[in-house]
């Protein structure tokens, strides 16, 4: 029977028969928060920056102030967002399967937010700021004059939490994601344009290792390989009615 989102019924068993479910997303994810996707074009001040051009080591060593700027703006943003019903599903799908990992290369922290107990932060979190020369972490900072602000215990400047390109993503985080893409039996990609790696090497090494593998996405290419299930849809639309096909209990009526 078709369902209202015409969602394979391969997926849907292959998800209620799934021992360890691992999923990856991407900004697509928050996107229905309202927090604009990696490579949409960046809005007013910042139309003039393409986002590799700041999300940089040298970008940072070039103009602190401007990097730390432009980490600023978008925490605002993202302490302003909600957690959408995609990211609701994901923390709710933690409830059914009998493993779950989830993956995200996103950095506004709308996972754990939504309930999801212990993502995967690849790429970081930018609601944090660690010192760029100890490498403390920080959760909360005095914002001053000076920005970035200076390291509460060294003075050196401040830095967002974040792997920026050519950075090497946090050891322990890749090394668990890739296990998860080695034991998976079903792998989610969603909503992530699959660019960045080494993340975008994810699904594949699922795919190769015999994982089914979902594609979640508003432009989909196909990219995985033959056996892979390629949907074209909004997550947040898509991954509720996808969890609820599965492990929907039959109303009593
Ligand atoms: C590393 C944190 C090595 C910062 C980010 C050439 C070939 C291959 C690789 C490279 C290369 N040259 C350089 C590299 C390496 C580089 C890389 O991959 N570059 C790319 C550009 C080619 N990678 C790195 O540098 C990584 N580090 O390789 O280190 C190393 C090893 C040892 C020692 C030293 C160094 C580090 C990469 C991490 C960079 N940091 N973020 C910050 O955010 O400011 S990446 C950042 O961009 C995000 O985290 C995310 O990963 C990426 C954006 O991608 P997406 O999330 O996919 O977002 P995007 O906008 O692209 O797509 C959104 C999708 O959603 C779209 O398809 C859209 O259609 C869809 N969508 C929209 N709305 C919805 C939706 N889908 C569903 N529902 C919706 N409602």
């Amino acid at each position: 029977m078709a369902n209202a989102h015409d969602i394979p019924s391969g997926l849907i068993t292959a998800l209620r028969a799934a021992r360890h479910v691992a999923v990856l997303t991407g900004a697509g994810v928050s996107a229905e928060s309202g927090i604009p996707t990696f490579r949409e074009a960046q809005t007013g001040l910042w139309a003039q920056y393409s986002p590799e051009d700041l999300a940089s080591p040298d970008a940072f060593r070039r103009n602190p102030r401007l990097v730390w700027e432009w980490y600023a703006w978008r925490r605002q943003m993202v302490v302003a967002a909600q957690p959408n019903p995609g990211h609701i599903a994901l923390a709710e799908l933690e409830r059914h399967a009998p493993r779950l990992t989830l993956i995200t290369q996103n950095v506004d922290g709308l996972h754990r937010r939504a309930g999801s107990a212990d993502p995967i932060e690849l790429h970081g979190n930018l609601t944090r700021a660690r010192c760029s020369v100890e490498g403390t972490i920080y959760a909360s900072w005095a914002e001053g004059e000076v920005a970035p602000p200076p390291c509460p215990s060294c003075g050196a400047p401040l830095r967002p939490d974040v792997v920026w390109f050519g950075e090497a993503l946090p050891p322990a985080a890749l090394e668990r994601a890739w296990d998860a893409a080695m034991t998976c039996d079903l792998f989610l990609s969603v909503g992530t344009s699959g660019v960045v790696e080494p993340a975008a090497s994810l699904p594949r090494v699922a795919y190769d290792q015999g994982a089914t593998v979902a594609v979640i996405n508003l432009d989909v290419t196909g990219s995985v390989g033959p056996r892979t299930y390629y949907l074209n849809a909004r997550s947040g639309v898509l991954l509720p009615a996808l969890i609820s096909a599965a492990f929907a209990r039959p109303s009593s009526s």
